[in-house]
């Protein structure tokens, strides 16, 4: 039995997509018209397909499993479980007008078109706020909209924003933030389930990894308690006697979000030759 997952042929998340499972330690075996793969050493297959289609192929169990964007997933509104957020694929869905429109608050969306792909996400804001708006779906390009007189404003994903601004417009107000994640099919059997739990098994080991780093440090051994209580570890920090009478080499891991700050205090609490090294795979 092989769990088939659903990713993007080729657009901004397959590469990403890819990545994660070579990072699980999945092999692929690449066939040529890459419309599928098999992988070589764990049960699952690659299904390539456009982002657009993989909540469907999920909900109708074509796909076990699927990598979208959730600004996909939310738009196409599937029967679909949303398994586990990547990490990856990061942006926001905003509302963007012309450049020269003063504007004050969502309240001044009343009586505009506003040109998107997304009408799905779109309306369920307009109606949640109380907006009345045209929505105009159009299927792409949508920021040259309101130049050629399509529309009044738009609402479209933005990443750095580069695009509003090349376009004459600028980014108004963030209504939802979008980034890969896995979706399931919402009766797969026990042995699918099984292939499930051991893929997240690994997902979770890399994530958990890319957020911590390996830290090593020189310390005299009368600053040990204070640079413990800094770096507290995954259990306890390892310390080795350095060949210098009175030293002590300390090992641990640091959270990436605090990293700095620990750094500082560490340093300021009499550590030294501080190093620091990224971690493969993290298994709590
Ligand atoms: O062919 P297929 O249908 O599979 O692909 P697609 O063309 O529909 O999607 P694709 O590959 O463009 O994007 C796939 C997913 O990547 C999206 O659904 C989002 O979840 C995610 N993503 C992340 C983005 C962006 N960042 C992004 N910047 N998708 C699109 N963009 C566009 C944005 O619309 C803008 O026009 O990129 C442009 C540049 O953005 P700025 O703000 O950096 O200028
Ligand atoms: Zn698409």
């Amino acid at each position: 039995m092989k769990l088939k997952i659903a990713i993007q042929k080729s657009g901004r998340l397959s590469e990403d997509s890819i990545i994660l499972f070579k990072e699980c330690g999945i092999s692929f075996n690449n066939g040529g018209g890459k419309l599928k793969a098999e992988a070589t050493n764990f049960p699952i297959e690659i299904l390539y397909l456009r982002d657009d289609d993989i909540p469907q192929y999920v909900a109708d169990g074509v796909a076990d499993l699927g990598i979208v964007g959730e600004n996909v997933f939310l738009e196409k509104n599937k029967d679909v479980t949303l398994t586990k957020r990547l990490g990856f694929g990061k942006c926001r869905m905003s509302l963007a007008l012309p450049k020269a429109i003063n504007y004050r608050n969502i309240g001044d969306f009343n009586g505009l078109n506003i040109a998107t792909s997304y009408p799905v996400i779109l309306k369920d804001f307009l109606i949640k706020n109380n907006i009345n708006a045209e929505v105009h779906e159009i299927s792409g390009s949508v920021e040259i909209a309101p130049s050629i007189g399509l529309s009044d404003a738009i609402f479209d994903i933005v990443s750095s924003g580069s695009t509003l601004l090349t376009n004459g417009l600028k980014e108004v107000h963030a209504v939802i933030n979008s980034e890969a994640i896995l979706i399931e099919n919402k009766k797969l059997c026990q042995e699918k389930q099984a292939i499930l739990n051991s893929l997240l098994f690994r997902i979770n080991a890399v994530k958990k990894a890319k957020n911590n780093k390996y830290i090593l440090l020189n310390a005299p051994n009368y600053k040990i308690d204070k640079i413990i209580s800094i770096i507290p570890g995954m259990k306890s920090p390892t310390i080795l006697p350095l060949a210098t009478e009175g030293w002590s080499s300390i090992h641990s891991v640091v959270n990436e979000n605090d990293f700095w700050e620990i750094i500082e205090n560490l340093k300021a609490n009499g550590a030294q030759g501080i190093l620091v090294i990224p971690i493969e795979k993290m298994i709590l």
